[in-house]
């Protein structure tokens, strides 16, 4: 792990006093999503053996039945967040609705809201390619005392008080910002702990991968498949690279690092493109922003936009900064 070897734990505890509202709670938020990812890193990197001890009609050691992994960590991270004392609300790619929290004492004082895709990219498991798990943070806009309502959840993403994502990939990883830089931390499986391994993550402002569907290609707006062509074209430093794992949170990571863009596009079959902005893009794009990349529908600052529905959809363009602001060229002027 080279000269860094500051821990997790003991990195919440120093930058306790950098946040907003410093009473300790969105840190201990953040070390309850910590021990869910590692409760969830366990069961994923059992995946593979699903089928062999399913074969042997293994159940696990509570008698139950293997669980398909998308619901088992929907479980694992509503069943940590409901346990602390801090969570009014969970909004859930799982689940329809959102979760109402009382806390124990039955008074809703408990002041944060957070959304969650637990396990992004799960139709990758079979293959074994990397999934993910991404998470919004937000204070509540009613007051304490009452229970918590959709208009909690149904905030613009630049109101974000903390966002991530954890990675399960060649090794597994959290990175996360609570608007103070982004901050990526390695698992390390024999003890157990995450090591700050990636400090202060700066995305490139100019980069040479792409990352889309281009099967989808007949079905993109004009702007994108002129923006495409861009790419493609033998100029300057292009053609670029295209990369596409078809995991969000391992397309962006890697271009967070690399320098580059990701886009999922409005298509002529979903005019509002796939990807959920409470919960996959809002995360995604604070981070971007956090580490100096940006992201837009096409047009507009997705952090800026106003939510109307839990599970909306909405177009997105993410990465390097230059890159995301000549897509957004493409898109105009088409
Ligand atoms: P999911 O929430 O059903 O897993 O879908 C989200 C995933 C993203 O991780 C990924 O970027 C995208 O869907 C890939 O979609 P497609 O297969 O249409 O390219
Ligand atoms: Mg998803």
């Amino acid at each position: 792990m080279g000269k860094q070897n500051k821990t997790l734990g003991e990195f919440i505890i120093e930058n306790q006093e950098e946040f907003k509202y410093s009473s300790g709670e969105l840190s201990r938020l953040i070390n309850s999503i910590r021990l869910a990812a590692k409760v969830v890193n366990h069961e994923v990197n059992k995946a593979g053996l699903v089928d062999i001890l399913g074969a042997a009609g293994e159940t696990n050691i509570q008698g139950e039945d293997q669980q398909k992994l998308d619901v088992y960590a929907n479980e694992a991270f509503i069943k940590t967040l409901t346990n602390r004392e801090i969570v009014c609300g969970i909004a859930s790619e799982e689940e329809d609705d959102f979760i109402t929290i009382t806390g124990r004492n039955q008074k809703n004082d408990n002041k944060y809201v957070v959304l969650i895709d637990p396990l992004d990219g799960s139709s990758n498991i079979d293959v074994n390619v990397s999934v993910g798990t991404i998470f919004s943070i937000y204070r509540r806009v009613t007051p304490t005392g009452t229970p918590v309502t959709l208009e909690d959840f149904l905030q613009p993403g630049k109101n974000q008080v903390a966002a991530g994502y954890i990675v399960y990939g060649t090794s597994t990883m959290i990175v996360y910002s609570t608007g103070h830089g982004v901050n990526g931390f390695t698992l390390n499986p024999a003890i157990g702990t995450y090591y700050l391994s990636h400090p202060n993550m700066e995305q490139p402002e100019d980069g040479n991968i792409y990352s889309v569907n281009e099967g989808n290609y007949v079905h993109f707006p004009q702007g994108v498949k002129n923006y495409i062509k861009y790419c493609q074209k033998e100029e300057d430093n292009r053609p670029y690279t295209a990369r596409y794992i078809g995991s969000l949170v391992s397309d962006f990571h890697r271009n967070l690092i690399k320098g580059g863009i990701y886009i999922y596009p409005s298509t002529s079959k979903d005019p509002e493109g796939k990807l959920r902005l409470l919960y996959e893009c809002n995360p995604i794009a604070y981070l971007a922003e956090q580490a100096g990349g940006s992201a837009s529908n096409g047009f507009e600052r997705i952090l800026d936009i106003q939510p109307t529905k839990l599970h909306q959809r909405v177009p997105f363009f993410c990465g390097s900064k230059n890159m995301v602001s000549k897509a957004e060229e493409f898109m105009k002027n088409s």
